[in-house]
């Protein structure tokens, strides 16, 4: 397992949009799936997709760290079958775009289907921050950028606290 570097933004890989895992989840895929999940740990974070380390493939780590126990969760080609008319805002953060959290409106509930670390597909209601989470990392798999939801304002705002967050860690 390694800690793998996290893009930010403005790189141009999380505008892709990410592949598909085709054929069986492999060694090589869960080995992704732990680096991730380390990576995801050392943020700290509560999702991410692997095209933030660099993977444009459609895999996703998540753990709501609900509590002290850990409870990692894994959706390798994760896709989403229907959502709730009803919404939710949340406030919501960004690996890539450091410091940054402001609220999106987004499904309340949503259906989800995914392969997981154990190769098991499933297929459940999401709801709560779960749903968020999901929708939020579906996005990156389809290089949808959260700021994409701002305003002009504040998309160009975050962008150039990045930028210069990096000038002040490179300096
Ligand atoms: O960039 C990402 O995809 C990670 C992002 C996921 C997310 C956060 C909030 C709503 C939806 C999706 C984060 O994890 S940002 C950090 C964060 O929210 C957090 C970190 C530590 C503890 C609790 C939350």
């Amino acid at each position: 397992m390694a800690i793998r570097e996290i893009l930010l933004v403005p790189d141009p890989r999380l505008k892709l949009v990410s592949d598909p895992v085709e054929g069986a989840v492999t060694d090589e895929h869960r080995a992704l799936m732990d680096d991730m999940l380390e990576t995801m740990y050392d943020a700290p974070g509560i999702g991410l997709a692997a095209i933030q380390i660099g993977e444009p493939v459609r895999i996703i780590v998540m753990d709501l760290q609900e509590n002290e126990e850990k409870n990692p969760r894994y959706f390798v080609n994760p896709e989403i079958l229907d959502t709730s008319e009803e919404t939710a805002p949340y406030e919501e953060g960004w690996l890539s775009i450091l410091e940054v959290f402001d609220t999106v409106e987004r499904p309340a509930k949503c259906l989800v289907k995914y392969m997981n670390y154990d190769r098991e597909t499933e297929e459940e209601w999401a709801d709560g921050l779960y749903a968020t989470c999901i929708q939020h990392e579906m996005d990156h798999l389809n290089g949808v950028l959260f700021i994409d939801y701002l305003s002009r304002l504040k998309r160009q705002r975050a962008v150039d606290k990045v930028k210069k967050l990096k000038r002040t860690q490179a300096a």
